[in-house]
């Protein structure tokens, strides 16, 4: 519980802008009125601008206006805690927890579209899961971007963790030395940081599969994790990279960086709804303790407090 409300002050501080544009909104929209058709107009514009998706703010209006005409709710006020309580239910039992191997190093492959936040998200995984007492290595899988190698590697040493870089420009190369130095060095998590691309670079694309390959020819079992990393400040785009990139690579869970930067938080909520992907980390701002495992209710609860 401590834990829980720990988590929950932690991701309220980087959830401060969609709060006060949506839940701020709502508080004002909400007090002291009846839920009248013009308000539920509003509250639907509301959460629609906060990028829940329509299909989604329609969906919660229409329960409401139902909850209302039953009686069941009277007061605006009332709305705002009927509103929470649909957020929370719209995440069932998903798989949300990390695939480790039955048997280390457990590998996570991070990929997305340029500047989205990999090689920062991979920072805060290596300073996450070394705090929770495992060994971490890095594989410096970006060999495209010429500042790309030394950005990680100043990660690397901030958190106190190894770092596997190439003298070639392969990245599946530099991942299959990093795969025998986390075996040699007795790592539990190998992390690979990757080039940005985009799902329609061809080539690009083939080069992550020839990383693939190579990490499961390997590491049998392995890749466990293949991360998508998403920027929550381009909304709808995040949503539909999601979509295509999960067509064109097997991915396992999304990796939403940025939310600390967006006033339309409520993505979350669309790509649940729009993306047959777990969102497993968020990030929620530059440092690499700004991360936290995705839990709708304290997310939510972050949202309103
Ligand atoms: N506010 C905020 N900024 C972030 C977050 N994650 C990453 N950034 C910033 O986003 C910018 C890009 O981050 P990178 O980690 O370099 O992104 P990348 O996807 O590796 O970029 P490329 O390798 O060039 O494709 C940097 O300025 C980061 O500090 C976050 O959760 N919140
Ligand atoms: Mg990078």
């Amino acid at each position: 519980m401590a834990l829980f409300r720990k988590t929950i002050d932690k991701v309220a501080g980087g959830l401060a802008r969609t709060r006060q544009r949506l839940v701020g909104g709502l508080r004002s929209l909400l007090t002291g009125r009846r839920l009248d058709e013009d308000v539920l107009e509003e509250l639907e514009a509301m959460l629609i601008q906060a990028d829940v998706g329509v299909a989604t703010a329609r969906r919660i209006c229409d329960d409401l206006r139902a909850a209302y005409e039953q009686k069941r709710i009277e007061r605006g006020e009332d709305a705002l805690e009927f509103v929470k309580t649909e957020l929370k239910q719209l995440w069932p039992e998903c798989d949300r927890g990390v695939h480790f191997a039955d048997t280390p190093p457990t590998v996570i492959l991070v990929a997305g579209v340029n500047g989205t936040g990999k090689t920062t998200s991979v920072a805060k995984l290596a300073h996450l899961f070394k705090s929770e007492g495992k060994k971490v290595v890095l594989a410096a899988g970006d060999t495209f971007r010429a500042a790309a190698v030394e950005q990680l590697t100043i990660w690397a040493e901030r958190i106190g963790v190894d770092i596997i870089k190439a003298s070639g420009g392969d990245p599946a190369a530099v991942v299959f030395d990093a795969c025998d130095a986390a075996v040699a060095r007795g790592a539990d998590v190998l992390l690979v940081d990757t080039a940005g691309r985009l799902h329609t670079q061809e080539n690009l694309m083939k080069e992550l599969e020839k990383v693939r390959k190579v990490v499961s020819r390997k590491l049998p079992g392995a890749p466990h994790e293949v991360l998508l990393v998403l920027d929550a400040t381009t909304g709808q785009n995040a949503v539909s990279q999601a979509q295509r990139f999960a067509d064109a690579i097997d991915v396992t869970g999304i990796f939403l960086a940025k939310l600390d930067g967006t006033a339309k938080g409520g993505i979350v909520v669309a790509i649940r709804g729009e993306v047959n992907l777990p969102v497993k980390f968020i990030g929620i701002g530059e440092g690499y303790d700004d991360v936290a495992p995705f839990d709708p209710d304290a997310f939510v609860e972050a949202l309103f407090v």
